[in-house]
């Protein structure tokens, strides 16, 4: 693994509707993240977090659509991306922290650029992969797959001057148990590999992420892990605002971040979706963090 690492926050809460997933980013500095890799003899510059631009009023419609916020979360992801392509220039592996998870657009604008054949693993409760006319809730957290794929509104879709960002065939969802009818369709029109909680249930976690590394090793010359903590249970981690009952726990997730690292396949990661308000004693920046000293190697040391 890169041994430099640079830490962006993103405090961005506008593309769901829940106040204080934009405390993330301190949440998951709070409960130690940078003092975890550190003693694991990272080099870590700390970027601090981009500013958000908040709007006056709670939602925005821009543009005559259903996307609540648009021109905000674009501004946003712009930024990102531009932030995230300086640090893969300097040599150093990104670590961005959400915020939720629209802000996987900018992440992955800026990263994409670097690889011929990125490949993503999207850790998740749901698939991200709704566009305005397929979203229930007009939650832009809920597309940014779909984004990245090309699919959706082409201000989102050009986030960084440039289109599709992954192809499908190289991306692998992980621990989806919330998936909405139009985001099946897609699943099945563009053959994106899908281990939900079925697989994991039957084969095991271990099982699992083989086959996910193999599948991705075999196709890929960089991969992201997009980690939205509603993967796992909201039992264990129920600071986040859309929990889905059954989920990964802990200790599968913990697995699934050392056979990661031992891959050695990462060549960037994002962690979102923790909201510390609906948090139990920061909980779920703890075990986010927790999850970052196996996937940055802790078991190995
Ligand atoms: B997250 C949802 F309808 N699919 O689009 C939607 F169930 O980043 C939820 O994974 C999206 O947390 C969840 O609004 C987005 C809903
Ligand atoms: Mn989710
Ligand atoms: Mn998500
Ligand atoms: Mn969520």
């Amino acid at each position: 693994m890169n041994k430099k690492i640079s830490m962006i926050g993103v405090p961005m809460d506008l593309g769901q509707n829940r106040r204080g997933v934009d405390m993330g980013p301190s949440a998951i500095r709070y409960a130690g993240a940078i003092e975890r890799l550190q003693e694991l003899n990272y080099d870590i510059h700390d970027l601090g977090d981009i500013s958000i631009n908040r709007p006056d009023q709670k939602i925005n419609y821009n543009d005559g659509t259903n996307l609540k916020n648009l021109q905000q979360v674009i501004e946003a992801n712009e930024e990102l991306a531009k932030m995230v392509d300086e640090e893969i220039n300097k040599s150093r592996f990104p670590l961005i922290l959400g915020g939720d998870h629209s802000i996987a657009i900018g992440s992955l604008a800026g990263i994409s650029k670097h690889y011929e054949n990125l490949g993503v693993i999207w850790y998740d409760a749901h698939g991200d992969l709704n566009t305005g006319e397929t979203s229930p809730s007009g939650n832009i957290h809920g597309m940014p797959l779909a984004v990245s794929l090309g699919i959706g509104h082409e201000k989102l879709t050009n986030t960084f001057g440039y289109g599709q960002k992954v192809k499908p065939e190289n991306i692998v969802i992980i621990g989806a148990r919330s998936l909405d009818p139009g985001e099946r369709e897609l699943i099945r029109e563009k053959g994106i590999k899908v281990f939900t909680m079925h697989e994991i249930d039957r084969n095991g976690m271990s099982y699992v992420m083989e086959q996910a590394i193999n599948y991705l090793q075999n196709r890929t010359d960089g991969v992201h892990l997009s980690l939205d903590l509603d993967g796992l249970d909201p039992t264990e981690a129920p600071g986040v605002g859309t929990p889905v009952l059954g989920g990964m726990t802990y200790r599968e997730s913990h697995l699934a971040m050392e056979m990661l690292a031992d891959s050695d396949i990462l060549t960037s990661a994002e962690f979102v979706e923790v909201n510390p308000i609906l948090d139990e004693k920061n909980k779920t920046a703890n075990m986010a963090v927790g999850l970052m000293g196996s996937l940055f190697g802790e078991k190995l040391k």
